[in-house]
């Protein structure tokens, strides 16, 4: 039983107010984390996260255990340590990924994690239970509660989320490869009742499903990776709503845009009268795919029950707020018919095409071209992000860039830069070694034949 701080007067506070998120992220810089579940219990946020351990440069997820973090602000958020491992379940050997804690209503709290079980086929669900919501967890079954045998299991069975509804029944959906199931499960939380069910209307589901209730309304929010929302490899959070918790689903639309990591997984839940959507991303120094990093901005709605688009920010517990829109901008080269200063005129594009506040654009130089930020005094900066502009004609995607700070003398990289991101439809997030510096400049490289633009550019300390 969660999210449950539904007053009338924070649904007008909900309903009325627009500006942008300020909250933390990442929650953490000492671990990579990924995969959040999210769980109110009295006035404490609880994240359940996977833990990234995988290499620099590694390709594939290393993920051994599962964290819990606790927070009574959503900003700042103490490390509880690594409460559940794969040591948990001694059937299972590796592969410690996205779970989800819930409350039963024995008032136990039971942790579905997706692992690899040992046995025939790949992943299984195994869960575990604890007295208190940082545990200690003991496997509860001894053994997966689904695995491959389970019959019209998902071509990939991972990725667990448990609702318990107001009447006592509980469902858990789950899966991966467009392969989105749902069964209900008995009161003990530990055993399923009945047939596993293959949902409808849930468009370009992928993976990461996570269920919650908002005014009687079932939300049933999802990675896809369509063409139409992400680059290929990538995700976006796509949502679908219901009148009954086994649906028909309905799609409703995205709700969060592609990030900088190739994966995605969305926490949706309200907290102290603000909804707040809790995923993870690359941008972490060192970050990458299997080096990712949970982060939360806060989730608005519309009047009709609709999600608005989340404003994905760096956060105001690391000190994230956009230093660009103090800044005075200039550029090697501004074809006469776009605008400069829409790099830092502080709006969201709703994708790569979207000029509608104006874009920067070099037409028709091609090569490398720069544009750069001047402080009166000095900031300092840890983080950029750059939102390219691409009119689907002369103007492309860059092939690469490069950061660069006024170091007194001249123009140098930034220390320990992250890859410079150039996806589209993205605010893609390049960290480095903070620099104290009152000039700071992206180096842009055009891919053969084209020219290159950018929407927006934001700097941050
Ligand atoms: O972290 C491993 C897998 O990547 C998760 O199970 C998926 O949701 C994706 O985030």
């Amino acid at each position: 039983m969660k999210r449950r701080w539904a007053l009338a007067a924070t649904v007008v506070l909900i309903l009325t107010s627009g500006s942008p998120a300020i909250a933390a992220a990442p929650i953490t810089t000492a671990i990579y984390t990924a995969d959040p579940s999210a769980l109110v219990v009295g006035d404490t946020l609880y994240l359940y996260t996977g833990h990234d351990e995988a290499p620099a440069g590694g390709g594939n997820f290393v993920m051994r255990d599962w964290h819990v973090f606790s927070s009574t602000d959503a900003t700042t958020f103490t490390d509880q340590g690594a409460r559940l491992s794969l040591a948990n379940f001694p059937w299972a050997g590796l592969d410690a990924w996205a779970g989800e804690v819930e409350r039963g209503a024995n008032g136990r709290y039971y942790w579905y994690v997706p692992v690899n079980g040992n046995g025939a086929g790949w992943m299984d669900i195994g869960v575990a239970v604890g007295d208190s919501p940082t545990g200690p967890f003991t496997d509860a079954r001894g053994g997966p509660l689904i695995s491959d045998s389970t019959p019209n299991s998902s071509p990939l069975n991972i990725d667990p989320t448990v609702f318990s509804d107001d009447d006592g029944q509980v469902y858990m959906y789950w899966g991966s490869y467009y392969g989105l199931r749902a069964v209900r499960l008995n009161a003990n939380m530990t055993q399923t009742v009945g047939s596993v069910v293959t949902p409808t209307g849930v468009s370009n589901f992928w993976e990461a499903p996570w269920m919650f209730k908002r005014n009687g309304t079932y939300y049933l929010a999802y990675a896809a990776n369509d063409s139409a929302c992400s680059a290929p490899g990538y995700a976006c959070i796509r949502y679908a709503t219901a009148g009954n918790p086994l649906g028909p689903w309905t799609h409703r639309g995205v709700v969060l845009d592609q990030v900088s990591s190739t994966t995605n997984h969305p926490a949706i839940i309200e907290f102290k009268g603000q909804w707040y959507m809790v995923y993870h991303n690359a941008a972490a120094p060192g970050g990458g795919n299997f080096r990712r990093s949970v982060t939360i901005d806060k989730l608005f709605w519309n009047a009709d029950g609709t999600m608005q688009k989340v404003v994905q920010t760096t956060g105001g517990g690391t000190g994230g707020s956009n230093l660009a829109l103090s800044a005075t901008a200039s550029t090697s080269y501004v074809s006469p018919w776009e605008t400069l200063g829409a790099i830092n005129d502080g709006f969201t594009p709703t994708s790569s095409a979207d000029h509608s506040h104006g874009a920067y654009g070099n037409w028709n130089h091609q090569g490398t071209e720069w544009i750069e930020y001047r402080w009166p005094t000095a900031q300092s900066v840890r983080r950029v992000t750059t939102y390219w502009f691409d009119d689907n004609q002369g103007i492309d995607l860059p092939a690469s860039c490069q950061v660069q700070y006024w170091n007194g003398t001249a123009y140098v990289n930034v220390p320990g830069q992250s890859a410079c991101g150039v996806a589209a439809n993205t605010a893609n997030s390049t960290t480095f070694t903070p620099v104290s510096t009152t000039r700071l400049r992206l180096n842009i490289t055009s891919r053969t034949g084209f020219s290159t633009g950018v929407l927006e550019w934001t700097a941050h300390s």
